[in-house]
């Protein structure tokens, strides 16, 4: 039987189920991460399980996102971070070593392996041959305990590249490409596998910008073929003897297959407020750009990063545009700064961050008001930034740099860049110094240290007989986690704290939201295609949890956040009818009557608009297994009782 690779690594994880697309299956883990914003609640989980030592080959706990130390609260938050991981036997890689995903790609990442990841860009890794998942922080605890982990099994989808990039286009230009033909929602129940000729012609992190972003297509992963590419690459990391060979038989079969010929793209940009409305830099045209941000686990790797260098050597940054610099690792910044490229980056008037998320999620560097802002990035959803009337524009990091020296939004084939210039050698061998990864204790003896603003998680409790409230708000399309329960500086470090946090969610949306639920006690949420996309952030659940919500009703879910509700024990209910969504009003009370009976295992019930006095279906499309997770009120109840 001829296989994709997708279906290869995933057949040697196999713990249960069947792989035919649409069915529950489970897979062993081999490999975790997880990053602050959401670590500080995935270790909470994990100690409730009372596991005394990871089960995984190797887990990692990254601390890059909520960098800015302006009160104790993130600073308590690492070392309850570094002092668990010791405890629990996870590597702990330290403030300042780096985003997650660049170091795993540098430090970690194993071809044929698999990775489960608290961020949603966790598929980073596919760019190295890894089946690499993002996840809620509970379902990672989940397994590092050992657990497997459940996905229904994706469709494959093959992308055919052919060809080689011209002059200026670049590996985002692809993955734009790919969000301008698919949408934000066209790669849900997807895997994507890259293969074709082009593949050879792009280096490891350039397969990982592409295999990154593919979180913005709601793919539940990407992956990329192992070769002679990734054997450099991992050589130069000192890692060779973790190099495997892999590909896709030949005559594998995909359930779908788009091709893209490399030579004929050009330098694309996604607009204000979404990473699929893409256009041409060129048709955009010379905006005027106020901030200019390069950075990100989609380009921050030490190729980007030497282009922008030579980009900027010799020039000034354009005098109204403030521009920054957030490398992605300490190993990139060290090479940078050995070789002199950091100087000509900093003498250009470039403003350097330290190695983390920084402005991507909102860690500082906010735009002003009405600012355009152009980003390397791959989230410009609305109010991300910081500043809800900024425009934010993603775009490659040549783009930026050339972006950033002109003042306006331009094309890098329009500006005075020769071929010489974009063409950087892989380092034969990368500068390995891995002082500020902590490796776990021998023995399990480090005390966890707890600061004050870590505070009890909810739990949700057993499905009632009769599930009833008010539709407390009603939604459009694509709403994020961003909108459902906003991060940046001023709210990253509460992460910990669910009760601060419920204050804040879905006020981008509609500021009265949580005073109302607080005061009804509770009741549901309705909204229209692709709920939930973006983060992985259990928060978008929990705190809605916290709030009272027991159900939400929406056209579609996107995939991390259905699974993020289920395990608070949130119903996520699809129409089963799109036209009903049309039928309901905010304030409608509806009820879910004898809701027991029909979770257990009705596919498609009514539920009751009581005001309106219509009954309307929807549907449950989740497993055996995951309906009893439901009734019990969420995994963690589900599984203490089933111990
Ligand atoms: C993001 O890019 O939105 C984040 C911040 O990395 C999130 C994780 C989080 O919310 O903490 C993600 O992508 O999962
Ligand atoms: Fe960090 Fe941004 Fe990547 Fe999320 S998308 S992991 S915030 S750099």
């Amino acid at each position: 039987m001829s296989n994709t690779l997708a279906e290869k690594i995933l057949r040697d994880h196999l713990v249960s189920g069947n792989m035919v697309a649409g069915e529950e299956i489970a897979i062993r883990i081999d490999y975790t991460l997880t990053q602050d914003s959401t670590g500080t609640m995935a270790y909470l989980q994990f100690e409730a399980m009372g596991v005394p030592r990871v089960k995984t080959k190797k887990s990692v706990a990254y601390i890059d996102h909520n960098m800015l130390q302006t009160g104790f609260e993130n600073a308590d938050d690492h070392k309850y971070i570094e002092t668990v991981a010791k405890k629990y036997g996870i590597y702990c890689s330290r403030p300042g070593n780096g985003i997650c995903h660049q170091v795993n790609l540098e430090r970690f990442g194993v071809p044929g392996a698999t990775l489960l990841g608290s961020d949603s860009h966790t598929p980073t890794g596919g760019g190295i041959g890894m089946i690499a998942i993002g996840a809620g922080g509970l379902d990672v605890a989940v397994a590092m305990a050992g657990g497997p982990y459940y996905i229904t099994m994706p469709k494959i989808l093959g992308i055919e590249l052919k060809g080689r990039l011209p002059f200026g286009v670049s590996a985002k230009d692809i993955i734009l490409e790919v969000l301008r033909r698919l949408s934000v929602k066209g790669g849900v129940g997807r895997i994507i596998e890259y293969f074709g000729e082009g593949v050879a012609t792009l280096s490891v992190p350039e397969r990982a910008t592409i295999t990154n972003m593919g979180a913005e297509l709601g793919a539940t992963t990407s992956i990329f073929p192992s070769d002679e590419v990734t054997r450099a690459f991992l050589k130069a990391q000192g890692r060779e003897e973790d190099y495997v060979p892999l590909a896709a038989d030949p005559d594998a079969e995909y359930d779908e297959v788009i091709t893209i010929d490399l030579s004929a793209l050009e330098p694309l940009a996604a607009m204000p407020h979404s990473p699929d409305n893409v256009k041409p830099v060129r048709e955009i045209g010379p905006i005027k750009v106020d901030q200019v941000c390069i950075g990100s686990c989609t380009n921050a790797s030490y190729l980007d990063l030497m282009r922008v260098a030579a980009i900027l050597k010799g020039k000034s940054v354009a005098p109204e545009v403030s521009l920054t610099i957030s490398p992605g690792s300490k190993q990139v910044m060290t090479m940078l700064a050995e070789n002199g490229a950091l100087a000509d980056i900093i003498d250009a008037g470039a403003r350097i961050l330290e190695c983390g998320c920084g402005p991507c999620i909102g860690m500082g560097q906010a735009p002003r008001t009405n600012a355009v802002s152009v980003r390397t990035f791959n989230r410009n959803f609305y109010n991300r930034s910081g500043t809800a009337s900024a425009s934010v524009y993603l775009v490659s990091p040549e783009t930026a740099a050339v972006t950033a020296l002109r003042g306006v939004l331009t094309d890098p084939r329009d500006a005075e860049l020769t071929e010489d210039m974009l063409k950087v050698e892989m380092p034969k061998s990368f500068l390995i110094n891995d002082n500020l990864i902590a490796p776990p204790d021998e023995n399990g003896e480090t005390e966890v240290v707890r600061g004050p603003n870590i505070k009890p998680f909810p739990l949700g409790h057993a499905l009632e007989d009769t599930v009833t409230g008010e539709v407390l708000l009603k939604m459009e399309d694509n709403i994020t986690t961003d909108h459902i329960m906003p991060s940046g500086a001023k709210l990253l470090p509460y992460r910990s704290n669910i009760p601060y946090l419920s204050d804040y969610c879905l006020t981008p949306v509609d500021p009265e939201f949580p005073a109302r639920a607080k005061a009804r006690g509770g009741g549901f949420l309705v909204a229209g295609q692709n709920y939930g996309q973006g983060s992985s952030r259990e928060h978008a659940a929990l705190v809605p949890l916290y709030l009272g919500i027991r159900g939400v009703i929406a056209k579609s879910f996107a995939r991390i956040h259905m699974a993020n509700l289920i395990n608070s024990g949130i119903l996520p209910l699809v129409f089963a009818d799109e036209a009903d969504y049309d039928r309901i009003e905010q304030f409608d009370v509806l009820e879910i009557a004898d809701a027991p009976a029909k979770v257990d295992g009705k596919v498609e019930f009514t539920v009751a608009n009581k005001t309106k006095g219509f009954d309307f279906p929807v549907r449950l499309e989740v497993s055996a297994r995951l309906r009893e997770v439901l009734k019990d009120g969420g995994l963690l109840n589900h599984t203490k009782k089933r111990n």
